[in-house]
Formats: C-alpha cells, sequence, structure tokens
C-alpha cells in the first residue's frame, strides 16, 4: 500500500524552498573498450521523510502534476553544478534529469548558462536527459529550449528511450546529441534472439545519425559481453555502480 504521508510535507519545503531533505546521489557512465573509463555521472535525486527515502518515481510525478517540478528541477540543477565544480579539475560531466514541462518556462535556458557560468563550468560537461512521461503537444517551444542549450555547447540526451512515450517518433521531431536506451529494452538480450535484434537496429540507426548510445541497465558481465559485441561503447548499471555520493567521486 502506498504511503502518502510525506505529500503536505513535500509541498511545504519545496514551496518554503527548503531543500535539506533532498540531496543528489551521482551513478557513473563508463565508456568501456579493453578498458574501462568514467564518462559522466547521472544525477539522481533523494528525498527523505522522517528519516525513510521517498521513491523518486512518486515524488518527480508527485511534483509534476501539481506544478512544483520547476522549482524541485531547479534544485538538483543548482546541486548538481555545484557538485560537479568541486571535481572540476576532472574532464568528467554530469547528466541532469529534466522533465518536459521544464522546458516550458522561457527562462530555462537561461537559468542553466546562468548555474553554468557561476561555477565557471564548460558547459559541454553538461548533458540534459529529457525524460518524457507525457506526449509533446509542442515540439516548437522545446526545440527553440534545445536549440538554445546546444548553442553554448550543452548536450541534449533522451531519456528512457524505447519505453513509454520516449518512442520512434520522438527520434526525428527533435534535436539531441545522446539517446539512453532503456533498461527494458536490454534485460533479456542474452535470452531473446528478438531483443537482441531490436537493439542492433537501434545501433545501426543511431550510427546513421550519428549519436551516441548509451545502454542503461546493465546487471551482469554476460550482458555486457553481449553488448559490447553488438557494438555498443556507453554503459550504465548496477554491474559497474549503485548511485553514491559525489564525495565519492573526489
Ligand atoms: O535512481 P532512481 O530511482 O532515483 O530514479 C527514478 C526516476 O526518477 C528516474 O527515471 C529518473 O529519471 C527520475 N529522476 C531522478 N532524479 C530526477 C531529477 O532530478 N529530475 C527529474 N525530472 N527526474 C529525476
Ligand atoms: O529513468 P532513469 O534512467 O533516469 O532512471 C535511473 C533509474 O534506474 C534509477 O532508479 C536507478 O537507480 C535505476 N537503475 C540504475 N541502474 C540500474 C540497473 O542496473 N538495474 C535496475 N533494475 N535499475 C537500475
Ligand atoms: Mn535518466
Amino acid at each position: 500500500m502506498e504511503n502518502n504521508d510525506w505529500k503536505d510535507a513535500f509541498v511545504h519545503e519545496v514551496t518554503e524552498l527548503k531543500y535539506d531533505k533532498f540531496s543528489m546521489v551521482y551513478q557513473p557512465i563508463f565508456y568501456v573498450s579493453n578498458q574501462r573509463k568514467l564518462s559522466s555521472i547521472e544525477a539522481l535525486m533523494r528525498y527523505k521523510h522522517k528519516g525513510h527515502n521517498i521513491n523518486p518515481d512518486s515524488f518527480i510525478a508527485f511534483s509534476e502534476e501539481h506544478g512544483l517540478i520547476q522549482s524541485v528541477g531547479d534544485y538538483a540543477l543548482r546541486r548538481s553544478l555545484t557538485d560537479l565544480s568541486i571535481l572540476r579539475n576532472s574532464e568528467l560531466s554530469v547528466n541532469v534529469n529534466v522533465s518536459y514541462q521544464q522546458f516550458f518556462n522561457i527562462f530555462f535556458a537561461h537559468s542553466v548558462i546562468a548555474y553554468l557560468t557561476s561555477n565557471t563550468l564548460d558547459p559541454t560537461r553538461l548533458t540534459i536527459e529529457i525524460t518524457e512521461s507525457a506526449y509533446i503537444q509542442d515540439f516548437a517551444l522545446v526545440n527553440e529550449t534545445i536549440a538554445a542549450l546546444r548553442r553554448e555547447g550543452v548536450k541534449i540526451a533522451i531519456d528512457d528511450f524505447g519505453s513509454g512515450y520516449a518512442n520512434l517518433s520522438l527520434l526525428s521531431k527533435i534535436d539531441y546529441d545522446i539517446i539512453k536506451v532503456d533498461r527494458s529494452c536490454v534485460s533479456d538480450v542474452c535470452s531473446n534472439k528478438k531483443a537482441e535484434q531490436v537493439l542492433k537496429s537501434i545501433k545501426a540507426l543511431s550510427d546513421d545519425l550519428s549519436i551516441k548510445v548509451v545502454i542503461e541497465g546493465v546487471e551482469s558481465e554476460k550482458q555486457l559481453e553481449k553488448l559490447r559485441e553488438l557494438g555498443f561503447m556507453y554503459f550504465q548499471g548496477w554491474l559497474f555502480s549503485k548511485p553514491k555520493k559525489i564525495q565519492d567521486f573526489l
């Protein structure tokens, strides 16, 4: 049974801009050839109520439904970029999840650039992962924001590709640099020939489009081996690491 007693506190804290119960953790994305090289870290939000972690899918969806996602998303961006700036010597970049509603705020691209500037971070070290939880109606506005960000060097990733609304049609409607293949497309790659064929087509498609692909949800060496055979090079998943605190990347 879902326990909802965090919701009142959540609304209160977000509207009062009290973010002490919020934090960010980071899951590595690796480039794998003969060696494994850390390529980026994905920022994932955590929210605690009475000492317990609330499921991010729940509080993100709740924020989207209740007009709180702009504030919550702003926190994620600020926190992630401040955290990245303490790793300044590194080549590392950060991936921040952004709900597509945030793109409808005309100041969004400005604030992203302003946070990068105030942390003296190279914009190419930021990737924005567009998480699709609804059917995009207004592509013109979304594309305007995407163009403003990409002009500065910020990269755009389509998150959860192959699940929900992040489908094939999206690939021809917006501009992006990276596709993140949803873990549901990957889980049975070792046992299901069709799943393997689908991934093969995604590889061919991404080569045609000159797009980088990150495979999410890699849990076993066997999966990794199969995925490397198919030509993929960027991976994320429990095989490599669970999300960790920024201090663990210092
Ligand atoms: O690792 P985890 O259980 O935290 O992630 C659950 C989901 O919550 C993921 O699909 C991720 O896209 C989403 N999520 C996590 N952090 C953020 C965030 O800062 N902003 C948005 N919009 N979504 C997030
Ligand atoms: O939707 P998005 O890709 O932003 O969500 C990341 C989510 O995936 C987080 O909840 C994270 O904890 C989860 N995750 C990351 N790696 C793995 C994995 O290898 N297996 C599974 N089942 N979940 C994973
Ligand atoms: Mn993501």
